[in-house]
């Protein structure tokens, strides 16, 4: 009988036992589902994050072409003043930009030597001026500049070339491109001293939607 005791004891001690073992793993349980709920909850956010950005990446690679004129004054009867037209611009984020500027201005604005490094081009891929090549415009030959600080974009722009025959005045076609990666509205401004006044930083070189502008990427 005592063993029959001892051992309904030890069933009865066993079953405490076993009961604490269990709720211990029911506590255990419950803090493994709690866990799995947050990770759940992780996961559910990361694969909503997934789906927002396969949605985002899977359209095919955008690519705007964005084209503007500069005008001279005397070509828009506002003598000393030239101006880009368009300029702003507006952009989806991520797109590759294939912009095209036609510059109509044949007069030099050169760069003084603390301006020198608006010389180079920075920021921008596959640069022509009139169907040639260009990383560099030299400084003296500068006649106005596309340049994005924010965005590590600088154009230098050559001066247009001799009119046609017949008096029509012909651009400097300049092409190039790059990618829009960072979204915000950048200003953009021409380097080179353009304008009017001693240094040629007034007028033109001074006034948004001439000189400077808004490049938008969103
Ligand atoms: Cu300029």
């Amino acid at each position: 009988m005592e063993t029959t005791t001892r051992g309904d004891a030890g069933t009865v001690q066993a079953g405490r036992r076993r009961h604490g073992r269990g709720r211990r793993w029911t506590v255990l349980g419950a803090g493994a589902l709690a866990a799995a709920g947050l990770l759940s909850a992780c996961s559910g956010t990361s694969s909503a994050s997934n789906s927002v950005t396969k949605s985002a990446a899977s359209p095919a690679p955008v690519t705007v072409h964005l084209a503007t004129v500069i005008l001279t004054g005397g070509m828009t009867s506002n003598s000393g003043w030239p101006i880009y037209q368009p300029a702003d611009f507006t952009v989806p984020k991520g797109a590759t930009v294939d912009m095209t500027i036609y510059n109509y201005d044949d007069g030099t604005a050169p760069l003084p030597s603390s301006m020198a490094m608006y010389a180079k081009a920075t920021g921008v891929s596959d640069l022509t001026e009139g169907g040639q090549t260009v990383t560099t415009v030299a400084a003296a030959q500068v006649s106005h500049t596309w340049t994005v600080p924010q965005l590590g974009i600088n154009v230098p722009l050559g001066v247009a070339p001799a009119a046609a025959a017949n008096g029509a005045k012909q651009p400097l076609v300049v092409t190039f491109s790059f990618k829009a990666t960072k979204s915000g509205t950048f200003t953009w401004k021409c380097m080179a001293p353009c304008g009017s006044g001693s240094d040629g930083m007034s007028g033109a070189m001074a006034t948004m939607g001439s000189m400077e502008g808004q490049l938008t990427v969103a």
